[in-house]
């Protein structure tokens, strides 16, 4: 860190100098990811049995953004997208072996924590920001475990699979006798903790990426204990759901045979229970960090970002898991407590993407916004959430298919020409594909102007296994 900051100084010049000259009005910036969550937050209302107080009283405090999208369903390609503002279908990143510096457009573009750095931030971070295979060492000054390691490991049970159900790769699930000081995430969470009780000399951007509830659902006891077996709510599930749909959703939604090991085995109530343990785990470790900020010396002077990176299926068009373009895949969390701008209690609900957090962090701190960043700034919102909104965002899932979602619309477009369109004033669930429908003709044709114009050959892969991102070897 030392040996770049030198070089930068030595051989900026003077205007960029002072722009990188350390400042304690810099913004802050607390940068908080939690892996796989969906909407099973209290304040997103998808569980009525959740349990996430930390997530909840932070989301109170600036704005939640809650009809947000990820730029794909599944780990690494949502994460690049996020990191360097830049879509699937433009950059080619469309699966988890896929490493994103192989990318033509990414091999050497800015990442946020190096545009921050360029502005003269130090980035550190601990945990799951970028895909666990891709830690990306040049876009963070220190990092924890390590930068070749960013994830630490974590307890599991003796004998797997821990719920007796053979066959479900990492779709496991069971109770630790261990403490939450010995799971992984209580680690990030330190770190974090570690950081923050140091008061900033110069603006700091620091990430702490959450695991949990990302599969294995392993967590201490005490969080199974909160959510009796007895007592769990499924989710609404049509069982016809999948008669409209056509076969290349039909294709995605049977990637995987769990609904049928999971309803076979009996399960279905087991796992939801074990993903409520495990995002409620998840929330004690976010809030262990809110916590250490708020009574520590850095108190109000961190902007927080916090975000999930796209949400999660379990059962609802008989599909576990992400890997769709259905809501339940692509819908995610996203926050914002930006002191001095958003104002507590803000709620928007225009339609927004997970890339449109660089051009967010790039004006709120004044660093250079790269031209490779797609996305729009979310500054507008922060200032007023009620502020108008008159383009859909979109997910793009594998090459080629697509779904635009405004307020009201799903519009689902594959890469053999299939549609589905849903309406959300009437359908939340998205049971009723109206595509076929003559009276939604101009609907369609609207949203369809803000389809991706390219669709970019997918980037090399790394680990030559051929899988796109639909099946356990990489889950992620
Ligand atoms: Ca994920
Ligand atoms: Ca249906």
């Amino acid at each position: 860190m030392v040996s770049r900051r030198a070089l930068l100084a030595a051989t900026a010049a003077p205007l960029v100098f002072c722009r990188n000259a350390p400042s304690a009005s810099r913004r802050n910036v607390l940068f908080i990811s939690i892996d796989d969550l969906n909407d099973w937050v209290g304040c997103l209302g998808g569980h009525p049995q959740t349990r996430t107080p930390n997530l909840d009283r932070l989301a109170s405090t600036g704005v939640l953004f809650s009809n947000a999208h990820c730029a794909a369903p599944l780990c690494n390609p949502s994460r690049a997208a996020l990191m360097f503002g830049a879509r699937p279908s433009t950059s080619g990143v469309y699966s988890n072996d896929e490493p994103y510096r192989k990318s033509p457009l990414l091999e050497n573009a800015l990442s946020i924590p190096q545009a921050l750095r360029g502005a003269g931030y130090t980035v550190m971070g601990a945990g799951k920001i970028y895909h666990g295979n891709y830690p990306d060492p040049q876009s963070w000054d220190d990092y924890w475990p390590s930068q070749q390691r960013n994830q630490p490991p974590t307890p599991e049970p003796a004998a797997k699979p821990a719920n007796g159900i053979q066959g479900s790769g990492n779709l496991d699930w069971g109770p630790l006798d261990k403490g939450d000081e010995d799971m992984g995430d209580y680690g990030v969470a330190d770190w974090t903790i570690k950081q923050l009780a140091r008061k900033s000399s110069g603006p700091r951007f620091l990430a702490c990426g959450i695991y949990k509830p990302h599969l294995p659902w392993y967590v201490p006891r005490k969080y199974f204990d909160l959510f009796p077996l007895d007592s769990i709510e499924l989710p609404a599930v049509n069982p016809n759901d999948l008669d409209d749909i056509p076969p290349a959703g039909v294709k995605i939604a049977r990637s995987n045979k769990d609904h049928q090991r999971i309803t076979g085995a009996h399960a279905w109530k087991a796992a939801a229970r074990a993903y409520l343990a495990s995002i409620a785990f998840a929330d004690a470790q976010v809030g262990r960090v809110l916590r250490a900020l708020e009574t520590g010396p850095n108190a109000g002077g961190f902007d927080i970002v916090l975000w999930s990176d796209h949400g999660w299926h379990l059962g609802e068009k008989l599909h576990w898991r992400k890997f769709t373009l259905w809501e339940e895949a692509t819908r995610n969390v996203l926050m914002m407590t930006v002191p001095g701008v958003t104002k507590p209690g803000g709620r928007c609900t225009r339609a927004v993407n997970l890339l449109d957090i660089y051009p967010t962090l790039t004006e709120l701190t004044g660093a250079r916004k790269p031209e490779t960043v797609e996305g729009e700034s979310l500054v507008r919102f922060l200032k007023n959430p009620q502020a108008p909104k008159g383009t859909p965002t979109l997910t793009t899932f594998r090459r080629g298919n697509h779904a635009l979602r405004d307020e009201r619309w799903r519009f689902i477009r594959y890469a053999d020409g299939a549609e589905e369109l849903y309406d959300h004033s009437n359908d939340p669930n998205e049971w009723e594909n109206l595509a076929a429908k003559p009276e939604h003709a101009a609907v369609k044709q609207r949203l369809e102007n803000y389809f991706p114009k390219i669709d970019a050959p997918a980037s090399p892969t790394g680990r030559g296994n051929g899988n796109e991102g639909g099946h356990a070897p990489v889950e992620g």
